[in-house]
């Protein structure tokens, strides 16, 4: 397998409220990389759609998107910030993942059986085929690595499925092009960290999620401080004090949740937590996770705030961002039509 060179892809679906979740899981992975990495940071609005959207409500949410990026210190000059849908070839390359990946993959991804739950045929196509639209999402740009949630553990495997399935159902045509070895990566998820599945303050068993009815299961990026400290204050806990060390909070999923969201908020580990707080009550603890998320998150609302105040800026760096996107995109997928035998 050729070896390639290393370059990061991750998206984040314009859909409701960014939450701490999105935040840990994917935002903070995406700032740490673009000092080693060249990256590419998507508003991936093609998956928004995948059920349904308000027009209007959906182009506010592109934009919170592109501000949270910036806002959270992802550099727009740096790194290729855009939004999916004015790169065409991320439907194009789709389209032929779609041909490539199989009915029974796509069958096993447990996201399509959550979000479509018990009225499944009457979810959209697009949600079903959304992990091969993802692949390509990725693979367009033959990203090697991508930061993500532990939620899309799973669809990441799907990519490199479909990247392995591509690489030999097309192996002769990649070679007659003359490329050697595979074309595409396979590539690899960045999961690790004690924040890569934040769950719900409201229940410690259940990922925070933007769809959830209750807001008081999530902590918004545009909460102010008052929120979060309701927020943090309400979270369901246990009755015990917290434990000395990271072996005792096995079987109690809301004192792991909060812990681990303290320690992604301090760049710490649980462990490095527990030392300080092992022995302490909930209320004690809270509060330092109150004082630790509004000095953390307060700046970052602040600064989406202002950028989301000008649609006009951001408008025009995702255009920029589109373009310079482009500029890798139109040449593979030119590649690929080459190798699946199309004529252009
Ligand atoms: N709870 C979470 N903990 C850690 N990471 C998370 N991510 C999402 N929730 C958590 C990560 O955030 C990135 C963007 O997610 P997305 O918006 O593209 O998709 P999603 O997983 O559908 O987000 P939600 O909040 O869970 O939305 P709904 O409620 O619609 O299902 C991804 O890297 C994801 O792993």
């Amino acid at each position: 397998m050729t070896s390639f060179p290393e370059r990061v892809f991750s998206g984040i679906q314009p859909t409701g409220n960014l939450h701490l979740g999105n935040y840990l899981g994917a935002i903070v992975k995406f700032v740490a990389l673009q000092k080693t990495h060249e990256c590419l940071f998507c508003v991936v609005d093609l998956h928004a759609i995948t059920v349904p959207q308000d027009p209007k409500e959906l182009r506010q949410a592109i934009r919170r998107i592109a501000a949270a990026y910036i806002a959270s210190g992802v550099d727009p000059a740096k790194n290729i910030i855009f939004n999916q849908s004015q790169v065409a070839e991320h439907a194009e390359l789709a389209w032929i993942f779609n041909c490539v990946a199989r009915m029974g993959w796509l069958n096993r991804m447990t996201q399509f059986k959550e979000k479509a739950g018990k009225d499944r045929e009457n979810a959209s196509i697009g949600l079903f085929a959304y992990p091969a639209l993802m692949a390509a999402d990725i693979l367009l740009y033959k990203a090697t690595h991508v930061p993500v949630g532990e939620d899309q553990k799973q669809h990441i495997e799907l990519a490199r499925d479909v990247a392995q399935k591509f690489n030999n159902d097309f192996a002769d045509s990649i070679a007659a092009n003359g490329h050697q070895g595979g074309f595409f990566p396979l590539p690899e998820p960045l999961i690790q960290g004690p924040a890569a599945r934040v769950m719900s303050l409201r229940d410690g068993t259940k990922k925070m999620s933007k769809s959830d009815p209750s807001e008081f299961s999530r902590i918004n990026l545009s909460d102010d401080a008052d929120a979060i400290a309701q927020k943090v204050r309400k979270a369901k806990t246990d009755p015990e004090p917290l434990p000395l060390a990271k072996d005792g909070l096995g079987g109690r999923p809301e004192a792991e949740n909060l812990v681990g969201i303290f320690a992604a908020l301090s760049d710490s580990t649980p462990d490095a937590v527990l030392q300080q707080f092992g022995g302490s009550q909930f209320s004690t603890f809270k509060q330092a996770l109150v004082d630790l998320a509004v000095e953390r998150l307060g700046p970052i609302g602040a600064e989406m705030r202002r950028l989301e105040a000008d649609p006009a800026y951001i408008d025009s760096l995702l255009r920029e961002g589109s373009r310079r996107a482009r500029e890798i995109a139109e040449p593979n997928m030119c590649q690929v039509k080459d190798i699946v035998g199309f004529i252009r």
